[in-house]
């Protein structure tokens, strides 16, 4: 799959960003969500390893599900990767580049240049990158100028204060900050995870994730928390969120991903 420049996501974004007073109809795209632990597709609480569950034992087939259900873009991560600081399971996201012709997302262990060409190459979309937006900014200034459209900055946060390596490491570094000094990098998505709310089923952090789009000129995509369609819509209906990642509601059945998209699309 080649996905070329100015990637629809991007101008489409700008076009959400709403001017003061100003309410615009935006498009969100809904971004099903893909965690591989082991091999598996998993849904953990709060980042927690040792809090897994395991969904499918076939991530590809899972990937063509929420395919077949109409989703725009798939959102994967590689969680043993982001704590191993490398690609672990780079197999079964391979299986699912080859089953599924949407365009996808991946972070999890990408923290250097040869990572990020590899996984483009491979045919990925876009790569997210976590903890070298902490450790290694320039690097993901470089991508960003290598590959333009093709790289997002993930930022997770505990608090308001961005975490990094697995979300085991803490930092005293406000998402803000950190989100506001990549505004001129030319990155395509911040996607902005509460940790908090992640996994638990308890709704998004709607008021955290719009000030961070007001705050920077850079498409936000809400990760963490979004359990319904209710929560689906209020992120919408803020005018300034780009998209919405969502896991575990799609498993267990409280968002039913095709439903979601026929709203979102209405
Ligand atoms: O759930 C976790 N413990 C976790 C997770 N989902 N830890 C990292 N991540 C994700 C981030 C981001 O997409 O949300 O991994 C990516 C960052 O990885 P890295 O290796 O760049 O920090």
């Amino acid at each position: 799959m080649t996905l070329g420049r100015g990637f629809a996501l991007q101008s489409r974004a700008a076009q959400c960003k709403t001017p003061p007073n100003f309410k615009l109809e935006c498009k969100m795209i809904l971004y099903p969500a893909i965690d591989l632990k082991d091999g598996n597709a998993v849904r953990l609480v709060h980042g927690d390893m040792d809090q897994t569950t395991v969904f499918n034992d076939d991530p590809a087939a899972q990937a063509s599900e929420f395919v077949q259900a109409g989703c725009a873009w798939l959102h994967l991560v590689d969680l043993n990767g982001a704590f191993a600081g490398e690609p672990v399971n780079a197999a079964p996201v391979e299986a699912i580049l080859k089953a599924c012709k949407v365009p996808a997302q991946l972070g999890g262990g990408i923290r250097d240049m040869a990572t990020i060409e590899r996984w483009l190459d491979k045919g990925l979309a876009r790569v997210i990158l976590g903890t070298v937006a902490v450790e290694d900014p320039d690097l993901v200034r470089q991508a960003a100028k290598a590959f333009p459209g093709q790289v997002a900055v993930g930022l997770d946060a505990r608090n308001g204060m961005v975490a990094t390596r697995g979300w085991a490491e803490e930092t005293d570094i406000d998402v803000t900050d950190l989100a506001k000094s990549f505004q001129d990098a030319g990155i395509a998505a911040i996607i902005y995870t509460d940790i908090l709310r992640d996994g638990a089923m308890k709704g998004p952090n709607i008021d955290a994730t719009a000030a961070l789009a007001r705050a920077v000129d850079i498409p936000v995509i809400a990760s963490g928390g979004v359990s319904s369609m209710a929560d689906l819509t209020a992120l919408k209906d803020t005018g300034v969120i780009s998209g919405a990642i969502s896991g575990r509601a799609l498993y267990d059945g409280a968002i039913n991903l095709s439903d979601a998209l026929t709203a979102l699309r209405s």
